[in-house]
């Protein structure tokens, strides 16, 4: 899950070799999309927050879909990953602070976490980053999301990522194992092995 754009139909590509369809607009994935694999089902949840065009309303309800969706199905999700770009984070979030409010982002990794799904941030587009400012923006993306800089005490919930290059999906994929081998459906790491990169 994450805001419209950021990058999850291109992650789950990268993932798992699905021909999963990548927007150039925004909101491209307004629908859920499922894909069945070997008995898991990856599910690519509609962008939330703001998107050009959409009516404040819709984009209202999609967020009361997805936090429905997501209670209702806390009990079978074995993984449950948001992604962040990371290069528009910071003004989003700068954006939300200046009208005193949550950021969207932050709001859903808490959700998350309170439904003990034990979530993954993937900072996506890290190639768009220059390599020295990476630790900066991280644990800037850490403070914000409530874990206590340097980044790198986070690295069972943080991966930096590029769907585009491959950069850090190796890491990614030890995380997401992790988390299935704790559910004991390690047996559906098979679906994440499909590519390398
Ligand atoms: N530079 C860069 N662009 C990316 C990356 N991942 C996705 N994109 C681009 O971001 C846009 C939105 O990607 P998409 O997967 O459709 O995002 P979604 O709306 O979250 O599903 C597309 O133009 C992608 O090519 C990445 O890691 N790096
Ligand atoms: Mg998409």
């Amino acid at each position: 899950m994450g805001r419209s754009n950021v990058g999850k139909s291109s992650l789950i590509r990268r993932l798992t070799g699905l021909r999963v369809r990548v927007g150039k607009r925004p909101g491209v994935t307004r629908r859920t999309r499922r894909y069945r694999l070997d008995g898991l089902e990856v599910v690519d949840l509609p962008g939330f927050g703001f998107m050009s065009g959409v009516p404040r309303g819709i984009q209202e309800r999609i967020k009361t879909q997805l936090i429905r969706y997501l209670e209702s199905h806390s009990k079978r999700i074995g993984v449950a990953i948001e992604v962040i770009d990371a290069r528009s984070f910071p003004e989003i979030v700068e954006r939300w602070e200046r009208r005193a409010q949550i950021p969207v982002d932050v709001e859903f990794f808490h959700f998350l976490k309170d439904l003990r799904l034990d979530p993954i941030i993937a900072v996506n587009k890290i190639d768009l980053i220059y390599p020295d400012e990476r630790d900066d923006l991280l644990d800037f993306i850490c403070e914000r999301m409530d874990m206590l800089p340097p980044w790198r005490q986070w690295l069972d919930v943080v991966a930096p990522v590029s769907a585009r290059t491959g950069e850090g999906i190796a890491h990614l994929r030890r995380l997401i194992e992790k988390r299935l081998r704790k559910k004991k459906m390690e047996h559906l790491m098979r679906v994440f092995r499909k590519r390398s990169g």
